[in-house]
Formats: C-alpha cells, sequence, structure tokens
C-alpha cells in the first residue's frame, strides 16, 4: 500500500465517524495540526487561571471566594487533561511547557487583558466561558478521540463556569448605580475580545479549510461567533445592560444579529505578543515554573528511588 491509500482510508474513517485514535495511521500534517491546536488550548486554561486568580483575595464574600477558587482550579485540571491528550500524539509535556514559557506557543488572546474591577470576575465567566464553550460543544466531536473525550469533561464543567458569571453580573445589575456602572464598564471592555477569543475571519483563516475536512472543528469560526453574538445579544436584556456595539441589531431575514466590525489589528498585535498583559502573563508563568522546580526534583528523586526498590525487590524474588 502507498502512502495515497493510506490517506484515503484514514479520510473514509473520517468520513464514517470513526474517531481516530493515537497509534492509528494519520497523515503527519494531521498529527501536527492537533498538537498545535490541543497544546494552544492548554496553555489556555493554564494562563487563563490568571486573570480570575488576581481577585481570589479581594472576592467580596467568602462565598465568592469559595466559587472562583473552585473555578480556577478546574481550569487547571483542564490544561491537566489537554496537555495528556496532546502528549498521546507524541509531543512531551516539557517540550510544550517550554514553548509556552518561551513565548513560541500561541494561547487564547483573550488571557492577556487585565481583569480590573470584580464585575470581570461576571464578564469572564459570562462571556469568556459562554465563548468558549460554544466552541467545546463543538469540539465534543472533534475527530482526534483523546480530545473529544476530554472535551466532553470540560464542557460538564464549563457550563456551571457560566452560569456563575452571569448569576455574578446579574446581582451586580440589580445593585447600586455604582455597582450597575461596574458591570457595564466590565461588559464594554471584554465584549470585542471575546468575540476575537473565535479566531479570524473564516476568509483569513490559515487552517480552517483543512481542520473541516479532517473534522477536527466541525464549525468554522464566523458561524461560532456568530452564534455567540445571538446568544449574548438575548442574554444581555436579563442583565438590564447593553452589548458596546451600536450596528447590532435583529435581522428577520437572516434571522441572525448584524453587528459591528472586529478590531483586526487590536486582535493581530495581541495574537502577536504585544497586548496589554503579553509580557506579565509569561513573566507570571515562568516563574511559576521556576519556583516549582524543587517539586518536579523532589518527585523524580522520589520516583527512582520507588523504581530502584522495586527492581531490588524483584531480584530477590528471582533469586
Ligand atoms: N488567540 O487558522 P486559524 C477557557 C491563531 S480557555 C490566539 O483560524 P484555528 C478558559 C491560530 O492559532 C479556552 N491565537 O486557527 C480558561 C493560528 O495560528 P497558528 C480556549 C489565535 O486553529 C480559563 C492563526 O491564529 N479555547 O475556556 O483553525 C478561564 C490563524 O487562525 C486565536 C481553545 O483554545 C486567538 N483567539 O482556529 C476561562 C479552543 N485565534 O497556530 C476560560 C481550541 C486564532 O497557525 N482552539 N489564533 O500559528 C480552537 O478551536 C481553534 O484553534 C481556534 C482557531 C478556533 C481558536
Amino acid at each position: 500500500m502507498n502512502i495515497q491509500h493510506f490517506e484515503q482510508l484514514f479520510q473514509s474513517k473520517i468520513d464514517k465517524e470513526i474517531k481516530i485514535e493515537s497509534k492509528d495511521w494519520m497523515p503527519e500534517a494531521y498529527r501536527k495540526t492537533n498538537i498545535r491546536q490541543i497544546s494552544q488550548h492548554a496553555h489556555s486554561e493554564i494562563v487563563g487561571m490568571l486573570p480570575e486568580g488576581n481577585w481570589i483575595s479581594r472576592a467580596p464574600s467568602l462565598k465568592r471566594k469559595a466559587i472562583l477558587i473552585a473555578k480556577v482550579q478546574d481550569e487547571a485540571g483542564h490544561g491537566l487533561y489537554l496537555y495528556s491528550a496532546a502528549e498521546t500524539l507524541g509531543m512531551s509535556r516539557e517540550e510544550m511547557i517550554a514553548d509556552l514559557n518561551s513565548g513560541k506557543a500561541k494561547y487564547s488572546s483573550i488571557f492577556n487583558y487585565p481583569s480590573l474591577t470584580w464585575a470581570d470576575m461576571g464578564a469572564i465567566g459570562w462571556l469568556v466561558d459562554g465563548a468558549a464553550i460554544l466552541n467545546q460543544v463543538m469540539l465534543c466531536r472533534t475527530s482526534y478521540g483523546p480530545y473529544a473525550r476530554a472535551l466532553v469533561r470540560i464542557c460538564k464543567e464549563e457550563s456551571f463556569h457560566q452560569r456563575q458569571g452571569f448569576e455574578t453580573l446579574l446581582v451586580l445589575s440589580k445593585g447600586t448605580e455604582e455597582q450597575k456602572a461596574m458591570c457595564q464598564d466590565a461588559i464594554n471592555r471584554w465584549w470585542w475580545p471575546s468575540l476575537m477569543m473565535f479566531g479570524p475571519k473564516d476568509s483569513e483563516s490559515t487552517n480552517n479549510d483543512q481542520s473541516m475536512k479532517w473534522k477536527i472543528k466541525r464549525k468554522t469560526n464566523d458561524e461560532l461567533r456568530q452564534q455567540f453574538v445571538d446568544m449574548a445579544a438575548e442574554q444581555v436584556k436579563v442583565l438590564g445592560m447593553a452589548l458596546p456595539d451600536d450596528k447590532l441589531k435583529w435581522n428577520p431575514t437572516t434571522k441572525h444579529y448584524n453587528w459591528g466590525e472586529i478590531n483586526w489589528d487590536e486582535f493581530w498585535a495581541v495574537v502577536k505578543g504585544n497586548g496589554p498583559c503579553n509580557k506579565q502573563r509569561l513573566a507570571a508563568r515562568n516563574k511559576a515554573h521556576n519556583d516549582g522546580a524543587w517539586v518536579r526534583e523532589a518527585a523524580n528523586a522520589y520516583a527512582v528511588k520507588k523504581a530502584k526498590a522495586q527492581a531490588a525487590k524483584e531480584a530477590l524474588e528471582a533469586a
């Protein structure tokens, strides 16, 4: 069998909705695209802990603090499932983390914006987790088995995150004039960056066509972004707030909302490392990695000690 034959068999499995598993034959580009996307996704979960971690010590009550700690811990867990899924494709966790820490690897643009007020915790939950869920519900049906299975669990937790964010904003939206203003200000600042999470327009997306063909992605960047606008435009009414877009208007013909234009120069600047917090985020990740060196050394030393003891026990039994 030649390579074309393998490729045909591979595509026919995808077309028949058979999941690809780590030991199956796959085109090198499929492996690479999955490593790229899954590791970027893992990095996003890990870096995504920083804007919210910033508010744990300042949460307004014990209950809010407990909820926020639980949410940030969930994000760490998501990162770990995703690193494990990416490792099944042959890249080690050490390499992935080195690429994140050196600035070589990408992570979601959204986490390069600062969390300035308590209302930002609500806006992140409602809008950022809300955008993430739409994307991740689609990814539960992605063609690579380990990625799809990791996403099923992530989505369950993510939907709780979105609800807690919305509820945080709902409380503020019914509060004092100052709290209402804080709520609106957070929505204003997080709205456009949330729309950028879905990636460039389909016409500018380098990976869309191939990823759709391989069913890594099931919906395009623009389809998901429109779904998100339609959802948020209705939910914001419940909050009695407004989305910061004067072009936002229901279109009865398309049965979707029309909306304004994303600032793509801003998007690319953030993706290329020049957003408001890119340097701060990488510095925080590098510090955490360096500060944790002793834990890794201790764990490795313990594993070596345990392996030696096991080998000695087996040698004794064999004698
Ligand atoms: N930010 O060809 P395209 C969470 C890059 S975290 C930065 O359309 P693709 C949470 C893209 O990588 C959830 N870069 O790409 C955690 C590509 O560059 P390369 C995060 C972006 O992959 C804590 C180039 O632009 N979710 O829920 O087909 C607290 C061209 O783009 C971005 C995921 O990671 C961006 N926004 O589609 C709270 C989902 N957009 O790599 C919440 C998994 C694009 O070719 N990822 N780029 O150099 C995906 O679904 C897809 O990768 C994307 C982009 C839809 C994001």
